[in-house]
């Protein structure tokens, strides 16, 4: 009995993994913020999943790579996986921004349906590179910030913007103000010192760098809502077990709907917070509004035309899914 008691000991101990692995991930935004948080609740479901034989540490915040190092940093195989700001590579090819054309997809269920849409040609592009796309969450919707009222586009003219990729600094030269590309780890610093007097982000970049402390609007003007994506390193995925890569692939399905969910969850609430803290948070006026969506179509068509053919088939394929739910 006692035998077999030992023998039982020994098969429990060897079923676990032959050699553990570790995966470092940087991130690029705040510990605290809510793609972090999920980013660290995919890994322990990895983790746990492959029996700690694949254990993905989290640095966030921008501490292990600044955010725009990170996919060159796992394209090489510096980090084997890491998270960024997809439409942050619009330069490379403007497919990647097919999520920051203004005012196309502004609600939680058509964000969801313009990623279904354009989601398997964005991995195609992404394998191209080297990269093995996992999951994507998007941010909640996207308004402007601002120190005093804004009434209409003219009293945006020489304003200092902060951007975070081409189609927010396109944005700023339409609207006649300054842009500067800026990582929202560096955006509390950038305001303090008047580098930067205004941007376009959603109510959580606001909080998380605790924005009022220097502006004092936030119109919301839900004009589209960018994604994160988390990617890996195809060498480094193809080097693991195909247990191990089940296990990558499900906690990433999972990964997408929690932190999607979450994101949702938590829009109204961040503006609730940007108010409780002395902000005005309002839609915009008829008129800037009205200015709003002239840029928006101006960078709409410009869009089309870099994105091509590819560009048109995404945006068929989208128009093909209106009125469609979001998926389960
Ligand atoms: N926050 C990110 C991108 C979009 C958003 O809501 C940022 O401002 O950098």
């Amino acid at each position: 009995m006692k035998k077999l008691a030992a023998s039982l000991v020994v098969l429990a101990l060897s079923a676990g993994p032959l050699s553990a692995e570790q995966w470092d991930m940087p991130m690029a935004y705040a510990d605290s913020n809510f793609h972090t948080r999920n980013g660290k609740l995919f890994a322990e479901a990895v983790g746990v999943c492959t029996g700690s034989g694949l254990e993905i540490v989290v640095h966030g915040g921008g501490s292990l790579f600044k955010g725009n190092e990170i996919k060159r940093a796992v394209q090489t195989g510096q980090a084997p996986i890491g998270e960024r700001l997809l439409s942050a590579h619009q330069n490379e090819n403007a497919l990647f921004g097919y999520d920051s054309v203004p005012f196309l997809a502004t609600s939680y269920d058509a964000s969801d349906r313009l990623w279904r849409a354009a989601k398997d040609r964005l991995a195609a592009l992404l394998a191209e590179q080297g990269l093995v796309l996992l999951y994507a969450v998007p941010w909640p919707p996207q308004g402007l910030y601002a120190k005093g009222e804004v009434e209409a586009v003219d009293d945006l003219a020489g304003v200092k913007f902060r951007a975070y990729n081409a189609a927010t600094a396109r944005f700023a030269e339409l609207t006649g103000m300054l842009p500067v590309q800026i990582e929202a780890a560096e955006l509390s610093q950038a305001l303090a010192t008047g580098v930067a007097e205004a941007f376009i982000s959603s109510g959580a970049t606001g909080y998380d760098r605790k924005v009022w402390e220097q502006l004092d609007r936030f119109y919301d003007l839900q004009a589209w809502m960018p994604r994160n994506y988390v990617f890996a390193n195809a060498d480094a995925f193809d080097a693991l077990d195909g247990y191990a890569r089940n296990c990558l692939r499900s906690a990433a399905m999972l990964a997408e709907v929690a932190g999607t969910t979450r994101s949702r969850e938590l829009a109204n609430w961040y503006l609730s917070q940007l108010a409780a803290n002395g902000m005005t948070v309002e839609a915009p006026s008829e008129t800037l509004e009205a200015g709003l969506k002239d840029i928006g179509a101006v960078m709409a068509e410009e869009w089309a035309e870099a994105a091509g053919d590819d560009g048109a088939r995404l945006l068929d394929a989208y128009a093909g899914m209106a009125g469609q739910a979001s998926s389960p």
